[in-house]
C-alpha cells in the first residue's frame, strides 16, 4: 500500500487484513453538526436528509446524487458508544405514516452514521472504473444551538454575566416576574438553598417566557434543557446584582458565583471539548419567519445570536477554544431559514435575502474568515402546495395546507416580505416595537400525507443544494 493512497483515502477492493485496515483508517468520514434553537427544525431536517440520501430521486442539485456517483447509502452503527442514537426510524414514521405528525421534541445531542458508496466521477467515470468504489461516512450530529451560545459565557466571570444578562432581562417578557423575586433577595446575606432553588426557578420561568416570545439567545442553555441535569447544583443559580461591598464567605453571592463557575466547567467545557471540536461541516437552521412574526426585537436577537454562533467558529476569538480546537476548524457553515414551505416561492428569494442580510452582517461584527459560509431558505419536509387566489380584483400568491391546530384544510396568505431585507433589519435594529407597514402571520401546517414512489424521499425544498454545500465537494 503506497502513502498516496492512504492520503487519497481511497478503497481499493483488496481482500483480507489490508480491507480490514482500509475499513478503520481509509474511509473518510464527514462529520455534520445540526443546530438551531429549539423549535427551529433540526429533527425534521436530520430525517428528510437522510430519507433523501438513501432514495435520491429528489436530490438533482446534489451533483453525485445527480450523476450516479452515489450507487447505495445505508445506516450503519454510530461510531461514538455513549451519545445517544439519533432515533431516525421512528422520526421518519411520524412524519411519513398514515396519520403524519410533527417528531416529538428532543432535548439533548444524538448521532447517525450513514454511509455511502461513492464511484468517483459518477456512472462510467474514468476515475470510479479504476479505483472501484469508496465508503464515505457521514456522522450527523443534532445539539442545541442553546449550547453553542453558552460560549460566551466561557469570557465572562459571573458579575459581568450577571449584570449583561439582568439588563438584557428588563426588555423581554417575564423580565418583571423575576426582578419581583430578586427584589427580596439579599446577595450578601447568608446562602440558602431555598432561596437560591426559588431565584432559579423565576430565572428558568423567565427564560422560557423570553423563549415563547419569539427571543433567540436565551443562554444558559441548559435551564430550557436541562436532561438529567435538572436540580443540580450547576443549574441552580440565577444572575443577581452585584453588592457594593466584599461579599462575605458563604454568601449568597459567593455560592451562586461558584455555581456559575461550575456550569462553565462541567456542562459547557466538555460539549465544545466533546462534540463541537470534532465538527467538519455545520448547517445552523433558524425559523426565521418566526422572529420576523414576533416582530423587530426578536429580529435583532436573532441576528445578535447569529453573531455569536459564527463567533464559536471563529478560530482565535477565545483563547481556551483555540486551544481545544488546534488549528482544526469547520470548513462550511450554512445558515438556512427553515419552513420556507410558509411562503409562495415568489417570496423565497426574499427569505433568502434576509438570511443573506443577517450573515453579512454576522461575519461582520464577528469579524470571520476561514470557513466557507452560505444563507439559503429551504424546507425539510414541503407540508403546503401553492396556490393563487384572488379577491376584490387583487390576486394572491398563497399556500394550502392541513392546519395543525383544526386538522382542516386552508390556503394562508403569510404577508409580503419586502423586497430590501434592510427595510426588516433597519427597524429591528432601530429598536422598533412593531413593524410599520406590513404584518406576517405564523402558520402551523400538519405534515401532508405522503405517497412517495420508489426512488424517491419526502418532498422539500432546496435540501439538495444544502446538501451539496456541505457535503458535495467530499463525494466527487
Ligand atoms: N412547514 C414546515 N414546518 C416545519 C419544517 N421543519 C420543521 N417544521 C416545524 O417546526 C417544528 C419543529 O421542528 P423540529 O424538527 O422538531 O425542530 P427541532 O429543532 O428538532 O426542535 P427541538 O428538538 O424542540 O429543539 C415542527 O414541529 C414543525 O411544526 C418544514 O420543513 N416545514
Ligand atoms: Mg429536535
Amino acid at each position: 500500500m503506497r502513502i498516496g493512497d492512504i492520503a487519497d483515502g481511497v478503497t481499493r477492493g483488496v481482500e483480507g487484513i489490508a480491507a480490514a485496515v482500509s475499513e478503520t483508517f481509509m474511509e473518510p468520514v464527514i462529520r455534520l453538526g445540526v443546530t438551531g434553537l429549539s423549535r427551529a427544525g433540526k429533527t425534521v431536517f436530520i430525517t428528510s436528509l437522510v430519507a433523501n440520501l438513501m432514495e435520491r430521486g429528489r436530490m438533482p442539485q446534489l451533483r453525485a446524487a445527480a450523476s450516479g456517483a452515489i450507487s447505495a447509502a445505508y445506516l450503519q452503527p454510530q461510531p461514538d458508544n455513549t451519545v445517544p442514537r439519533f432515533d431516525y426510524e421512528t422520526h421518519l414514521a411520524a412524519l411519513t405514516g398514515s396519520e403524519p405528525h410533527w417528531p416529538e421534541s428532543t432535548r439533548a445531542v444524538s448521532e447517525l452514521r450513514l454511509s455511502m458508496k461513492v464511484r468517483p466521477g459518477g456512472i462510467g467515470g474514468l476515475l470510479g472504473a479504476v479505483t472501484g468504489p469508496r465508503t464515505v461516512h457521514l456522522d450527523i450530529v443534532d445539539y442545541p444551538g442553546e449550547w453553542l451560545l453558552d460560549l460566551a459565557l466561557m469570557e465572562r466571570g459571573y458579575a459581568e454575566w450577571s449584570g449583561d444578562t439582568l439588563a438584557r432581562m428588563r426588555e423581554r417578557p417575564g423580565g418583571e416576574a423575576f426582578a419581583a423575586v430578586l427584589a427580596q433577595a439579599d446577595p450578601a446575606a447568608k446562602f440558602e438553598e431555598v432561596r437560591a432553588q426559588g431565584l432559579a426557578a423565576a430565572f428558568t420561568d423567565a427564560l422560557q417566557a423570553a423563549r415563547v416570545a419569539g427571543f433567540s439567545d436565551c443562554t444558559p442553555g441548559r435551564f430550557l434543557l436541562p436532561g438529567e441535569l435538572a436540580g443540580s447544583p450547576v443549574l441552580t443559580f440565577a444572575p443577581l446584582p452585584e453588592p457594593g461591598a466584599a461579599t462575605p464567605r458563604g454568601s449568597l453571592w459567593r455560592e451562586m458565583e461558584r455555581r456559575y463557575d461550575a456550569y462553565k466547567a462541567e456542562v459547557v467545557k466538555p460539549f465544545f471539548r466533546e462534540h463541537f471540536s470534532r465538527i467538519d461541516r455545520q448547517v445552523v437552521l433558524v425559523d426565521a419567519l418566526g422572529a420576523i412574526h414576533a416582530g423587530p426585537r426578536a429580529v435583532e436577537d436573532l441576528r445578535r445570536a447569529m453573531t455569536e454562533i459564527l463567533g464559536a467558529f471563529r478560530p482565535g476569538r477565545n483563547a481556551w477554544l483555540s486551544q481545544l480546537l488546534l488549528g482544526r476548524r469547520v470548513e462550511r457553515i450554512l445558515f438556512a431559514a427553515t419552513k420556507a414551505d410558509h411562503l409562495h416561492h415568489t417570496q423565497h428569494p426574499r427569505l433568502t435575502a434576509i438570511m443573506q442580510a443577517l450573515m453579512r452582517d454576522a461575519r461582520r461584527r464577528a469579524d470571520f474568515a476561514g470557513a466557507e459560509t452560505a444563507a439559503m431558505a429551504i424546507a425539510a419536509l414541503r407540508a403546503t402546495v401553492e396556490e393563487t387566489r384572488t379577491r376584490g380584483g387583487e390576486s394572491y400568491d398563497c399556500v394550502r395546507g392541513t392546519l395543525l391546530d383544526t386538522g382542516r384544510e386552508a390556503a394562508l396568505y403569510p404577508g409580503e416580505l419586502p423586497e430590501d431585507p434592510g427595510i426588516l433589519l433597519e427597524a429591528a435594529r432601530d429598536g422598533a416595537e412593531a413593524w410599520l407597514d406590513a404584518e406576517y402571520e405564523v402558520m402551523r401546517f400538519a405534515p401532508a400525507r405522503l405517497t412517495l414512489r420508489p426512488g424517491e424521499g419526502p418532498p422539500h425544498i432546496r435540501l439538495d443544494k444544502a446538501a451539496e454545500f456541505l457535503l458535495g465537494d467530499r463525494l466527487r
